[in-house]
């Protein structure tokens, strides 16, 4: 099936919660593979009664006339068969390939997961930051209906996340604990996580690393560094400085084009 005639005739729908990091992993996909795409931003909570009527819960959900995915990994596998611009995000070499998908696993499963938990432990019952985060471009209904229910969407990101302080600490030390692993990959003098090229490990790795290194290339990051806790802006800071870290903030400005 030839997916590229398909993609020109139809348009593809990526909704989303605006802030949300594994969002921006699809959004940096579909911008590389240059495929036109609609982005439907929804508020948290609210986002559900969209991803319930196309077969999910959560966001990132990509709609396209092949189907709907439901999972940035699967979403990027699909990206991949379909963008015209040359660029691949997974080698064809069997043993390459392998190391991309464990690394993007590795990313989704634990990156994605304590970066998100550690920053809403700061951020998450912050009204102001919240209402950036989570409502600029979304329906007026939803914006309208956060601010009535702010505390109690707040309140639930808290439980559904089991956001805790002890939890936000361990949570610290998993991303530390990637970081550290992404310093030795980089330490054996490689340009790229897996391969002499960029890939969906690179991407993933920077997406989803992107709200503890603030990229100043970043389309949706809301906050300065100067506006954050100081605990929160000393941690980003040191995180910012590891070889990681430079690596990451060197993709954005070396691969991000919006
Ligand atoms: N494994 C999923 C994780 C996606 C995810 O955790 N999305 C969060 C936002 S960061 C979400 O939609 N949470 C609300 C919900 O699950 O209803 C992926 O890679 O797509």
């Amino acid at each position: 099936m030839n997916h590229s005639k398909i993609v020109n005739t139809e348009v593809i729908r990526l909704i989303t919660i605006p802030i949300s990091h594994y969002c921006e992993k699809v959004r940096w996909a579909l911008d590389l593979l240059q495929i036109p795409y609609i982005e439907e931003k929804h508020v948290p909570a609210f986002h559900r009664s969209t991803t319930r009527k196309y077969g999910g819960s959560s966001v990132p959900l990509l709609v396209t006339k092949s189907g709907n995915f439901t999972d940035s990994t699967d979403i990027l596998h699909y990206l991949d068969t379909i963008g015209s611009s040359g660029v691949s995000l997974y080698p064809e070499q069997p043993e390459l390939r392998r190391e991309v998908a464990e690394l993007e696993e590795l990313f989704d499963a634990r990156l994605g997961v304590d970066v998100r938990n550690w920053g809403y432990f700061y951020r998450s019952g912050d009204r102001a930051t919240m209402r950036k985060a989570w409502c600029k471009g979304t329906p007026v209904v939803e914006r309208v209906g956060f601010e009535i229910a702010f505390p109690f969407i707040s309140a639930k990101v808290r439980q559904v996340y089991s956001i805790t302080a002890e939890s936000a600490a361990a949570s610290l030390q998993g991303i530390r604990d990637i970081f550290d692993k992404v310093d030795r990959i980089l330490a054996s003098g490689k340009p790229y996580l897996a391969g002499d090229k960029l890939s969906a490990a690179d991407l993933t790795f920077a997406a989803l690393a992107a709200p503890v290194l603030l990229p100043p290339e970043h389309p949706v990051l809301v906050s300065k560094i100067e506006e954050l806790p100081i605990e929160m802006a000393s941690v980003i800071k040191e995180l910012q400085a590891t070889p990681a870290g430079v690596y990451g903030l060197g993709l954005y400005r070396e691969h991000r084009r919006v």
